[in-house]
C-alpha cells in the first residue's frame, strides 16, 4: 500500500475512514492491523456479526473481485485469507456468545481436492453463534471423512463447501454415497460456495443451497424446526 501506512493511527480514525482503511489493510494481508481494526470497532460497540460482515466480508469480496480479474495472484490473496482469519479468531467466541440451547448439530468441511476453507469457517462460526454445535472437519473431505464424522458425531446437518467449478460435482458423489447406504434421509444437506446456485443444489438432491452464512442459519433453523416437528408427529 502506501508509503504512508505506517503513519495511520487505526484508533484515531472515524468509522466511516476505518472501515475502508481496514478494506486496504486486508488487501495488503496486514494481519495485526485487522486484528486491531476488529478490537476497536468492537469497543466502539459494533457486534460481531457487524464487524464480520462489514468490515471483514466487505474487504474479501474486493480481494475476491481483483483475484479474478487477475490483479490479485495467490500469494496476495493467502496473505489477504490470513489477516481476515485472525479477525475471524477474535469474534469467534463472540458470535458463540449466545448461550441460546443447542438447537442441532452440524458437521462441515470441503469436499475432497478443494482447500478453500474462509467461507465454511464463517457459516461454521455463525452455526455456533445461532446455538448449533459445529464439528469442522476442516479441506479436502472424501465420502468417508463426511459418513464417518456424521455417524460419529450423531449429527443433524451435513454442511459441505466448494468454491471450485471442479471440485462441486463431489458434493453429489457423497450425496449418492448417503442414498445407495439408506442414510439421506437421517440428515439435512446444506450446501454452499461461490460457484453454487439454487438448481445445482436442488441437481445435486441437498436440501438447500445456500448463499451465505447468514442464510444458512435460517435455512438450518427452519429445516431442523421441521425435522423435530415431524419426529413429533411419528
Ligand atoms: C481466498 C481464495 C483462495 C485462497 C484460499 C484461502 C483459504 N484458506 O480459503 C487460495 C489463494 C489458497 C486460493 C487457491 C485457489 N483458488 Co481461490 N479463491 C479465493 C477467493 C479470492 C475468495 C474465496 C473466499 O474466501 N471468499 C470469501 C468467503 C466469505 O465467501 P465464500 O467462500 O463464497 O463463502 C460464503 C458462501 O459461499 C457460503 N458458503 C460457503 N461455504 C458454505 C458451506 C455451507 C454448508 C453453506 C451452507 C454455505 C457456504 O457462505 C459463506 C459465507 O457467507 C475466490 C474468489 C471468489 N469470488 O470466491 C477464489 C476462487 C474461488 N479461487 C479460484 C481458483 C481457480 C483457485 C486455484 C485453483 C488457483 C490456482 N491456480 O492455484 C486455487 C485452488 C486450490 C484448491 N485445490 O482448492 C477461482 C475458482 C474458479 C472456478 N470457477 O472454479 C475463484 C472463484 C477465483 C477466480 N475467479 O478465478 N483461493
Amino acid at each position: 500500500m502506501s508509503e504512508d501506512q505506517d503513519d495511520i493511527i487505526l484508533s484515531e480514525l472515524d468509522d466511516d475512514e476505518l472501515v475502508p482503511q481496514m478494506f486496504d489493510d486486508l488487501y495488503d494481508g496486514l494481519r495485526e492491523e485487522i486484528e486491531e481494526g476488529v478490537t476497536i470497532l468492537l469497543g466502539r460497540g459494533w457486534t460481531p456479526y457487524d464487524v464480520l460482515t462489514k468490515a471483514l466480508v466487505g474487504g474479501m469480496t474486493i480481494v475476491g473481485n481483483d483475484f479474478r480479474d487477475g490483479i490479485l495472484f495467490v500469494p496476495e490473496v493467502l496473505l489477504a485469507a490470513n489477516a481476515m482469519k485472525g479477525g475471524m479468531a477474535i469474534l469467534k467466541p463472540l458470535l458463540a456468545e449466545t448461550g441460546a440451547p443447542r438447537v442441532g448439530k452440524m458437521v462441515i468441511g470441503t469436499v475432497k481436492g478443494d482447500i478453500h476453507d474462509i467461507g465454511k469457517n464463517l457459516v461454521g462460526m455463525m452455526m455456533e453463534g445461532a446455538g448449533f454445535e459445529v464439528v469442522d472437519l476442516g479441506i479436502n473431505n472424501s465420502v468417508d471423512a463426511y459418513l464417518d464424522a456424521l455417524a460419529a458425531e450423531d449429527a443433524d446437518i451435513l454442511g459441505m463447501s466448494a468454491l471450485l467449478t471442479t471440485t462441486m460435482p463431489y458434493m453429489k458423489v457423497v450425496i449418492d454415497t448417503l442414498i445407495e447406504k439408506g442414510l439421506r434421509e437421517d440428515y439435512i444437506v446444506l450446501v454452499g460456495g461461490a460457484p453454487l446456485n439454487e438448481e445445482f443444489g436442488k441437481a445435486i438432491g441437498a436440501d438447500a443451497y445456500c448463499r451465505d452464512a447468514a442464510v444458512a442459519v435460517e435455512t438450518a433453523k427452519t429445516f431442523v424446526a421441521r425435522k423435530h416437528n415431524s419426529g413429533a408427529q411419528a
